[in-house]
């Protein structure tokens, strides 16, 4: 037999027996001082960490990133000027489902990447849709709730995602996107990924521009059908993770290009839609796209629960030339995420090697729990400081400008712009980007999820929901759920009927 290591307990003693626990004679009481079986047993109750509250079930994967274009007139930042090369961490996931619930029930997938620049950790933490389901992120907690478990029966429940959906319209275009073929994608490696958010670039001459992220995969879209993820979330949970490990581990790298749209600093006051609404698009005809590079998964994790399981992404980690913008989901964010971390994986979650930087840290941060790197003993703990501790320097950090801003702190919705409404863009996707076969399908999955609502006033709802969209489907899918023959219009919705 080969060479096998002794085991050993976590303080690395070497142990007698993994099979039998310390007794007084062979069928005697067990000694309280085995603490090898009392270290197996507090070890064993101790395994888990909170799984995330939404994208608990996900996989991943590392990587590189090369920046294959020139977009240095647009941002200053390290990692995406001509040929630099960074290594990369990339975890795909589902949103509602708890850990160990099935790949591919429909749901928008998590994207989220982290970008160990030679500035800082750069995280991107968007989903396979360009667009989400609610343009203020306090309304957070409470969309989630309404798509997750009954508090009684603890079963998930299609009165509360519709009851939340009809009275949130803006939820209308990622509604229309999930319930579309791209709710099911055959695997993490046949869809795209979004920044989602409108975020903020600045260049090396301290000029802004607004920047919207797409990462097109280049092993093509390819999605399942209804009957196809029900089959394999009943004989396959885990179809989207042995996808990816197997398809890395066969030398067959996915990869995607990064591509942005770029919109000049002042645009955004005028532009037809309000660019930093989250449930909006910006019609790549307005801004084309800008190829910026190629990202590559090219390495498996080595152990899921040290990698994947406590890496923590967080839209707060921006570096030089990159920063946030107006986007009120956004921001929300960038206090979230962090916050997360801090409670799920812990205080120092950021000097675990998957989630530490590939540069140098000088930060005053100390101690906190499981404290693993530290300053010099000569390095002052507190700034301003006359013995050479790190200095803060506005020119290094690139902070980007923010934006101008004024008026009175209100509660209040953003202010419109000309073509602002909930459910114009969802409409034009489901009219001019959906061809006839998705359209069928899509209103075979709209009915059966709505068919699955008990209240009639919910249900109402619905449908004048989807006449919002568009009449005819609206039409259609109120025939269906009732059985009369549909009455065609065909004419997309133009007056507003009330949704709520
Ligand atoms: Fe998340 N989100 N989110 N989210 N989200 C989390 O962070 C949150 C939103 C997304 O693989 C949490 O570590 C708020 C949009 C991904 O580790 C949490 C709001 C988008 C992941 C959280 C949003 C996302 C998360 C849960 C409204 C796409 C998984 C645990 C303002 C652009 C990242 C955690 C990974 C995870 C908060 C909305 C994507 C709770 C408050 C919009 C891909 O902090």
């Amino acid at each position: 037999m080969s060479h096998v290591p002794p085991t050993t307990t976590n303080s690395g003693a070497p142990v007698a027996s993994d099979a039998h626990s310390l007794a007084v004679g062979a069928d005697g009481p067990i000694v309280l001082h085995d603490h090898y079986l009392v270290e197996k047993l507090a070890q064993f109750n101790r395994e888990r960490v909170p799984e995330r509250v939404v994208h608990a079930k996900g996989g991943g994967a590392f990587g590189t990133f090369t920046t294959t274009g020139d977009v240095s007139a647009y941002t200053r930042a390290a990692l995406f000027q001509p040929g630099v090369q960074t290594e990369m961490l990339a975890r795909f996931s589902s949103v509602a489902g708890e850990n160990g619930s099935p790949d591919t029930w429909r749901d928008p997938r998590g994207f989220a990447l982290k970008f160990y620049t030679s500035e800082g950790n750069y995280d991107l933490v968007g989903n396979n849709t360009p667009v989400f389901f609610i343009r203020d992120g306090i309304k957070f907690p409470d969309f989630i709730r309404s798509q997750k478990r009954l508090p009684g029966s603890h079963l998930r429940d299609n009165d509360m995602q519709w009851d939340f959906w009809t009275l949130s319209p803006e939820s209308a275009h990622q509604v229309t996107w999930l319930m579309g073929d791209r709710g099911l994608p055959s695997s993490w490696r046949h869809m795209d990924g979004f920044g989602s958010h409108t975020y903020q670039w600045v260049n090396a001459a301290g000029e802004r521009f607004w920047v919207k992220y797409h990462f097109t995969t280049q092993q093509g879209i390819d999605n399942l059908t209804a009957d196809e993820a029900a089959q394999l979330a009943g004989s396959d949970a885990d179809h989207h993770i042995r996808d990816l490990f197997g398809h890395i581990e066969a030398g067959d790298f996915p990869r995607w290009t990064l591509s942005v749209q770029v919109m000049p600093y002042q645009d955004a006051t005028t532009y037809r839609f309000n660019p930093f609404d989250l449930t909006k698009v910006w019609p790549h005809a307005d801004y084309p796209l800008v190829e910026v590079g190629v990202m590559e998964l090219n390495r498996n994790p080595e152990n899921y629960f040290a990698q994947i399981e406590q890496a923590t992404f967080a839209p707060s980690n921006f570096v030089p030339g990159i920063g946030a913008s107006p986007d009120k989901m956004l921001l929300a964010r960038i206090f979230s995420y962090a916050d997360a971390h801090r409670y799920r994986v812990g205080t120092n979650h950021a000097q675990l090697p998957v989630n530490a930087p590939h540069s140098d840290v000088h930060s005053y941060s100390k101690d906190g729990a499981a404290r693993i790197a530290f300053a010099a003993p000569d390095v002052p703990v507190y700034a301003p400081n006359s013995a050479g501790g790190p200095a803060a320097d506005p020119a290094r950090a690139g902070e980007s400008g923010g934006w101008e801003s004024d008026g009175a702190m209100v509660r209040a919705a953003a202010t419109l712009h000309a073509e602002d409404d909930d459910f114009g863009q969802a409409g034009t996707l489901y009219r001019e980007v959906f061809d006839d076969a998705a359209r069928a399908r899509f209103l075979e999955t709209i009915t059966g999820h709505v068919g699955g609502v008990r209240r009639d006033d919910i249900r109402e709802r619905a449908i004048q929901y989807w006449t919002q969209v568009d009449a005819g489907l609206g039409a259609q899918l109120r025939a269906a759920l009732t059985g009369a023959a549909p009455v065609e219009t065909g004419e997309p919705a133009t007056a507003s009927v009330p949704v709520a």
